[in-house]
């Protein structure tokens, strides 16, 4: 009897335990939202017109913003210096406390989630008189943040990591001379759950933690088991666990595996945004997309976080070197986004820029300080120094794709034995690329009913018809595919609402 309570106990304790971890692997996204984008460096108050004005209508299901708490000034104002934390107050370039919160809330109801970017690896590097985003001051030699407060109590012992074959160093010493925070204290532990809470009581649904390669999985699991459920009065469901999703750059050969992490919550998976860049960059071919996934040694499906390019490998941070693409290479770029929005792998982010020549180059600013927004054209492109690749037809169009084609299977693979490709998605939307020096133009199955389609590559389905090329569905389902080499977009994409 005794022994069967007991039992009953533990079945319970770890039923309960695995469904909360098993819910952070869940983006809690509006229904029927596939998506986020990454909007690097912008400010809370656009954020929350663009969720109104694009993202929400897009069918974007989230935004990664950047780091929220302040961090140090530095001369110049590269964008790095939002990695250097001074504190955990909310004041940044980006806006204030009560900005953030109204951006979040102002997203939530139109069906836009929020991730935030969390630095808690470390503090600052050595900077004398260091001073904060917020007005608040630190001596980061001394390991002194009263702000927080962390003394150097707090934190490992100084050395710096030179060696990644060596866990210990990888995770005990510092990152480019960041103060490394100790993540095992329970001070430490306090602070950062503090943090994270305040932000999920203002209505986020999920943390991209950064540098979490840097910090021992065990310190981790603790700090997120205790981390509040997601706020039912921003509308989230009972007992919804923020998403995770953890930046581990794992590309082979090194002591810490991004498998270590994948039981804690999402992994970004840097190997994807390696291997798109080669093939659309004309370093392997496309053909053999096929087996796109695990078989490439990317992490499963639901544990992959993954992106073309992100914020540090798109300027040569991080890793990748050469082969990652970037905006400044449009049509290999487009295409290979194209491709990640169409096939079912992974959890997609889509990045979104501002325009540099330098890698330390921060946003655009109206007097070197203060950030400025971005400006909108006509056809719904950036200028002012915005990028805005989220803003690209060729990118917002696949993100609805990839919303409209969701749990289908990929079906009818065709490929010329090089670089011209094509699939169905079930009998829901079909895709052709070609990535050949030579004009593809050949009858291919759409596995989609008779009827005149709309590219929503090359145009968009307006009232009047269709703005891009026409395809014509035969009732075997085969149309005649054209792509010329010469055209601006090598890819080709029509779906069942886009039937004209
Ligand atoms: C700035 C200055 C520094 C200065 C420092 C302190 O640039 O000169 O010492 O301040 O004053 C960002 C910037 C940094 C900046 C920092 C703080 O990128 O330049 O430093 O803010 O302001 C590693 C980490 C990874 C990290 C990445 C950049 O593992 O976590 O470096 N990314 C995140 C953020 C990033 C941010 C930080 C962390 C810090 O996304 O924006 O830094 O908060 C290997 C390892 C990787 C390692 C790379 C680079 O990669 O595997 O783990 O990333 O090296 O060190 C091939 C290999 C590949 C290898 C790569 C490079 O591709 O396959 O594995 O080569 O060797």
């Amino acid at each position: 009897m005794f022994l069967s309570k007991v039992s009953l106990c533990l079945t319970l304790i770890f039923v309960l335990c695995s469904r909360n971890i098993e819910a952070q692997f869940n983006p809690n996204y509006a229904s029927g939202r596939t998506t986020m984008v990454h909007l690097f460096e912008w400010k809370w108050d656009d954020i929350a017109v663009e969720c109104e004005n694009f993202l929400g209508p897009k069918g974007f299901g989230g935004v990664q913003v950047s780091p929220v708490n302040e961090n140090v000034v530095a001369a110049s104002r590269p964008w790095w210096e939002r990695y250097q934390p001074i504190s955990y107050l909310l004041t940044t370039r980006s806006g204030n406390e009560q900005q953030f919160a109204d951006m979040v809330r102002r997203c939530n109801n139109v069906g836009v989630r929020i991730f935030v970017d969390v630095v808690f690896n470390h503090m600052t590097g050595d900077n004398v008189n260091a001073r904060g985003t917020g007005g608040s001051t630190a001596d980061p030699s001394n390991k002194s943040f009263p702000a927080v407060p962390y003394s150097n109590l707090d934190f490992h012992p100084t050395c710096s990591i030179n060696n990644y074959n060596d866990k210990y160093e990888v995770r005990n010493c510092e990152l480019v001379g960041l103060k490394d925070l100790d993540q095992s204290k329970s001070w430490v532990q306090d602070r950062v759950v503090d943090f994270l809470n305040h932000l999920i009581s203002l209505g986020v649904a999920g943390f991209r933690v950064d540098a979490a390669k840097h910090m021992w999985p065990e310190d981790l699991e603790k700090i997120y088991n205790r981390v509040n459920n997601l706020s039912t009065t921003h509308g989230f469901d009972t007992g919804a666990r923020p998403f995770i999703f953890q930046e581990v750059i794992d590309l082979g050969g090194e002591a810490v595996s991004k498998n270590e992490y994948t039981n804690l919550g999402v992994v970004t998976e840097f190997a994807h945004s390696n291997s798109i860049g080669k093939v659309f960059r004309g370093k392997d071919q496309l053909r053999w997309l096929i087996n796109w996934g695990p078989q490439w040694g990317f992490l499963n499906s639901d544990r992959a976080l993954i992106f073309v390019d992100n914020h540090d490998n798109q300027r040569g941070h991080g890793a990748g070197g050469a082969d990652i693409l970037n905006y400044k290479t449009s049509k290999q770029y487009k295409m290979a986004s194209a491709f990640m929005l169409a096939h079912p792998f992974g959890i997609t982010r889509v990045m979104s820029s501002f325009a540099f020549d330098n890698t330390d180059q921060g946003p655009p600013t109206t007097d070197g300080q203060n950030i400025a927004s971005p400006i909108f054209n006509d056809d719904n492109s950036c200028s002012g120094g915005w990028v805005c690749e989220h803003r690209w037809r060729q990118i917002y169009n696949m993100v609805g794709f990839r919303n409209i084609v969701a749990g289908t299977a990929i079906q009818n693979w065709w490929d010329n034995g090089s670089n011209q490709i094509a699939f169905c998605r079930g009998s829901k939307g079909f895709v052709a690329f070609n990535g050949d020096s030579y004009d593809l133009n050949t009858s291919l199955q759409t596995c989609l009913p008779a009827g005149t389609y709309c590219d929503i590559i090359s145009g968009v389905k307006s009232d009047s018809g269709c703005t891009g090329k026409r395809v014509e569905v035969g009732s075997d389902g085969r149309a005649t595919i054209s792509i010329t080499q010469a055209e601006e977009d090598g890819t080709l994409a029509i779906h069942f609402e886009s039937k004209l």
